[in-house]
């Protein structure tokens, strides 16, 4: 059966663990072939005009809906994929995978403040602050390193494909260089739950480098 025609765009960038789990969401529920991906750079201390004119918080993903509706952010994403989509109810089932999602786009978020702070210029990195986020993303590890019985636990949901975004970016950015061999249960879970397709074919992708501009801080890719 031929493919059928993309009838949404999702704004994205390519290393967001947050557009990562809409795209996993899309291929979990079949909708990978009616999303055209629009590539949407985004840097420090540069907005992206095109993504403030339908998202005013200024971040990617945005998924533009098939009646033109711009629908924010990720989790919104998520949960109206879920809805149209075929297969399986990936919306988490219960409080404590509520919870278990919640935790892991809290070390989306911290992953992506941290990365945020150490691209900027020499002088102006406050390394109390990369402390903070370090310890923040430590304990994260620690506790799902700690709970892993619960992330082999099926059906596969937002909790699982949170958790394993959080993660991914971090290894995508080298944040924690051990962590494999400090937190190895939680590893093996990763590495077996990233062979998934949807997992696989969404993982990281290095950004070309920026055009160059004469402040090198206006140059950093984020996303
Ligand atoms: N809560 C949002 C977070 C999205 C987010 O932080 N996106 C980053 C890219 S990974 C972004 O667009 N940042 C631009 C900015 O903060 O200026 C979601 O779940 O979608």
């Amino acid at each position: 059966m031929a493919a059928a025609a993309p009838d949404m765009q999702l704004y994205f960038s390519p290393s967001s663990p947050f557009v990562r789990r809409a795209r996993i969401v899309a291929e979990e529920k079949g909708l990978t072939d009616r999303i055209e991906l629009v590539r949407k750079p985004i840097r420090l201390l540069q907005p992206n005009r095109d993504v403030i004119e339908k998202n005013p918080v200024a971040k990617v993903p945005v998924l533009i809906a098939p009646n033109g509706e711009a629908i924010s952010d990720s989790t919104s994403i998520c949960a109206y994929l879920d809805s149209i989509g075929k297969g399986p109810v990936l919306a988490a089932g219960s409080w404590r995978r509520q919870t278990l999602n919640s935790i892991g786009l809290g070390l989306c978020d911290t992953a992506l403040q941290r990365y945020r702070e150490l691209i900027r210029p020499e002088g102006y990195v406050l390394d109390e602050l990369l402390d903070e986020f370090d310890l923040k993303i430590s304990s994260t590890l620690s506790y799902l390193n700690k709970h892993v019985d619960e992330l082999t636990d099926p059906p596969f949901d937002m909790a699982h494909i949170t958790i394993a975004c959080g993660i991914g970016y971090l290894d995508y950015r080298d944040t924690v260089p051990n962590w494999r061999i400090s937190y190895s249960a939680l590893a093996q879970w990763f590495d077996q739950i990233s062979q998934r397709k949807s997992l696989s074919m969404t993982e990281p992708q290095p950004q070309p480098a920026p055009a160059p501009v004469p402040v090198s801080l206006k140059t950093a890719a984020t996303g």
